[in-house]
C-alpha cells in the first residue's frame, strides 16, 4: 500500500475519524472514503455515525451541513477553498421581498447555498429528494433558491403548484449544450441519456433519465442497457465504471468538471487530519436556525 494511504488509515484510528466523499471527489479520494454518495446521503450519514471527527471531502456546504446537523462532532475540510460558487447565488434581501408578496409561501433552499442561506428558508432539498418533499409541502407557492435549473425542472413536475424562480446555476450542468448532447447521441445512438437535474430544462428534456449523482448511478446499474450517455461532473464515472464494469459511459462535452470538487487530494486529507486544519465552524445563532430547514428536509424527505 501507498506510503500516504497507511498514513491516512493509521491517523483515522488515532483520531476516531471517519472519511465522507461526495461522488464528485477525485478517484483516489472515492477509493479511501469509508461513505462515498450524493449530498443527501452524506448529509444523512453525517447525523448517524459514531466517530467524532468527520472528514468532509466536498465543498463548503457539505461539510457545514454536517456541522449544523451533528455540532458536536469535529468536521474537517481537507480543503478550505473548496466552495460550490452556486451556493452563494441566493440573496437574503430578495427571499424577504418574496416573503412580502405572498401569504401562502413556502421558500425551498437546495442544500447546495450557504448556511446564511438557509437560515432565511422553510426546508432544504436535495436532488434526489425535492420532488417528494415539495409535494408535500401545504404552500401553494413555492421561492426556490438558489438553482433556477433545478426549481424549473420540479416545477415541470409538481403542475399543481405556483412556482418563482431564482437565477443561481451550477457553471459544470449549466454549460452542458444541447447541440453537444445531440451529437453525442449521434455518436452512440443506443446509449440511455442520464442527466442530473441542474442541466438546463433543454437538455433534461433530450434525456431518458433525470436525477441525483445516487440516482444516475442506480438507474444505471439496474438498467438492461450497455450504454449511457452520462450529464454530470465527471466524477461520477467512478462508482458508475466500478459498479458496471461491462457497460460503458460518456461525457457530452470535456468541462464537465467542478473544480473545487477536484481540488481534495489525498495529500491535503493526510495533512489536514493531522493538524486537525480547518474545522468548520458555524456560530450558534446561524446554527439554530440553520438546523431547522436541514431537520425539516430529513423529516419530509424520509
Ligand atoms: O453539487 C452537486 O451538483 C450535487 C450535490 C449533486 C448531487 O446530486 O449530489
Ligand atoms: Fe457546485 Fe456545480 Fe460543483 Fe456541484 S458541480 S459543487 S453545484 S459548482
Amino acid at each position: 500500500m501507498k506510503e500516504i494511504l497507511l498514513k491516512i488509515e493509521k491517523l483515522k484510528k488515532e483520531k476516531d475519524a471517519v472519511i465522507l466523499a461526495h461522488y464528485y471527489v477525485n478517484d483516489e479520494i472515492q477509493e479511501i472514503a469509508d461513505y462515498v454518495g450524493d449530498s443527501y446521503y452524506l448529509s444523512k450519514i453525517a447525523v448517524e455515525l459514531p466517530q467524532k471527527m468527520i472528514v468532509f471531502c466536498g465543498v463548503t456546504f457539505m461539510g457545514e451541513s454536517a456541522k449544523i446537523l451533528s455540532p458536536e462532532k469535529t468536521v474537517i475540510m481537507p480543503e478550505a477553498l473548496a466552495d460550490c460558487p452556486m451556493a452563494h447565488m441566493a440573496s437574503i434581501d430578495k427571499i424577504k421581498e418574496i416573503r412580502e408578496k405572498y401569504d401562502d409561501l413556502a421558500v425551498v433552499c437546495y442544500i447546495n447555498s450557504t448556511a446564511e442561506i438557509k437560515k432565511c428558508v422553510d426546508v432544504c432539498v436535495t436532488s434526489s429528494n425535492a420532488l417528494k418533499i415539495v409535494r408535500a409541502l401545504p404552500q401553494q407557492n413555492i421561492y426556490f433558491v438558489p438553482d433556477q435549473n433545478l426549481g424549473q425542472y420540479i416545477a415541470s413536475q409538481v403542475p399543481e403548484k405556483h412556482f418563482i424562480f431564482n437565477d443561481g446555476y451550477c457553471h459544470v450542468h449549466d454549460e452542458i449544450m444541447i447541440d453537444e448532447l445531440e451529437e453525442a447521441k449521434a455518436a452512440h445512438p443506443k446509449a440511455k441519456v442520464l442527466v442530473h437535474p441542474e442541466c438546463t430544462m433543454t437538455v433534461i428534456g433530450a434525456a431518458d433519465y433525470v436525477g441525483s449523482t445516487a440516482g444516475i448511478i442506480d438507474y444505471a446499474t439496474a438498467s438492461d442497457a450497455d450504454e449511457f450517455i452520462i450529464g454530470t461532473e465527471i466524477g461520477i464515472l467512478y462508482q458508475l465504471k466500478k459498479n458496471n464494469p461491462g457497460k460503458k459511459f460518456y461525457t457530452i462535452n470535456k468541462n464537465q468538471i467542478c473544480p473545487n470538487m477536484k481540488k481534495i487530494t489525498l495529500a491535503k486529507v493526510a495533512y489536514a487530519l493531522e493538524n486537525g486544519i480547518n474545522q468548520m465552524e458555524v456560530d450558534d445563532e446561524t446554527r439554530t436556525k440553520a438546523v431547522l430547514a436541514l431537520e425539516k428536509m430529513l423529516e419530509l424527505a424520509r
